[in-house]
């Protein structure tokens, strides 16, 4: 794994409607990330936090069933354009949200470096509504809808190409929560899902060992969009849309330390901790520890 890493804060809080996500960044921080990846021996170098445009206060400012439309994808952009340097400069990219929202910024900076970036997609949601299929008008119920090239053009076109990703070269693990539309694509773009069935049946072991011979074959670096509601409410309280019935911590830590023995991360994000909805900053160190099996502690 590439010893050097680029810290960026994502402080958006734009893509949903509960207030505090913006502070995830802040929290993660807090938790101590920075002193647990160092003793991992990496070259940590934190870039702050990216400006987020504020829309009118009280403003319902919803056009055509998406919520904040131009400050998401004005921050997305600026996002992009960070994390575009990051691995021009050959470092790797840990992007902080801030919610979900932020991955198209993401993958939109990272996708351009690669012919076939994978994606794993770790969440209780499918984050795969379009304007016309989301029940909410979140635009955090977006992103990997709108980074396989599907949604609005202000979106879709972020970092002026499109589409970034390959619906085959996605695997989304932990769902629970899907709604009729993104069912619908799924199915038609054979996106790869392990929901919490084929967790429960299969085990982690075997549907990490998957995922990874799945993508190992198709493609040239592997992104990791971890939504920390893909937790068990139980082990990650501080989330805006926590659904029961999660993955649990242990299983978690296990993806993340098979993870970095396949060496296959190239990038990675952590998104939606909510400070103000959560227990003593329980969910902000449960991403720090996550975190660390990611990118190498071991038990012994
Ligand atoms: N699928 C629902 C709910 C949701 C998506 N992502 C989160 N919640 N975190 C929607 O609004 O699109
Ligand atoms: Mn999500
Ligand atoms: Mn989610």
């Amino acid at each position: 794994m590439n010893k050097q890493l680029s810290v960026i804060g994502v402080p958006m809080d734009l893509g949903q409607m509960r207030r505090g996500v913006d502070m995830g960044p802040s929290a993660i921080r807090y938790a101590g990330m920075v002193e647990r990846l160092e003793q991992l021996k990496y070259e940590i170098e934190d870039l702050g936090d990216i400006d987020i445009p504020r829309p009118e206060p009280n403003a319902d400012n919803r056009q055509d069933n998406l919520r904040n439309l131009n400050e998401i994808a004005e921050g997305s952009s600026r996002l992009a354009k960070s994390v575009d340097q990051v691995i021009e400069n050959k470092r790797f990219p840990l992007v902080l949200g801030g919610d979900h929202s932020i991955a198209m910024g993401t993958l939109a900076g990272v996708a351009k470096h690669y012919d076939n970036l994978g994606v794993i997609w770790y969440d209780a949601h499918g984050d795969l509504n379009t304007a016309d299929s989301s029940p909410s008008g979140n635009i955090h119920g977006m992103p990997l809808a709108v980074s396989l090239g599907i949604g609005h053009e202000k979106l879709t076109g972020i970092h002026d190409y499109e589409p970034k990703i390959k619906p085959e070269n996605v695997v989304i693990i932990g769902a629970r929560s899907l709604d009729e539309g993104e069912r619908v694509l799924i199915k038609e773009r054979g996106i790869k899902v392990y929901t919490m069935h084929e967790v429960d049946r299969m085990g982690m072991t075997q549907v990490i060992e998957e995922a990874i011979d799945y993508l190992k074959e198709r493609t040239d670096g592997v992104h990791l969009s971890l939504d920390l509601d893909g937790l068990d409410p139980s082990d990650a309280p501080g989330v805006g849309t926590p659904v029961i019935g999660g993955l649990s911590y242990r299983e978690s830590h296990l993806a993340m330390e098979m993870l970095h023995q396949s060496g296959m991360i190239t990038s990675a994000e952590f998104v939606e901790v909510n400070p103000i909805l959560d227990e003593k900053n329980k969910t902000a160190s449960v991403a720090v520890g996550l975190m660390g099996s990611l990118f190498g502690e071991s038990l012994k």
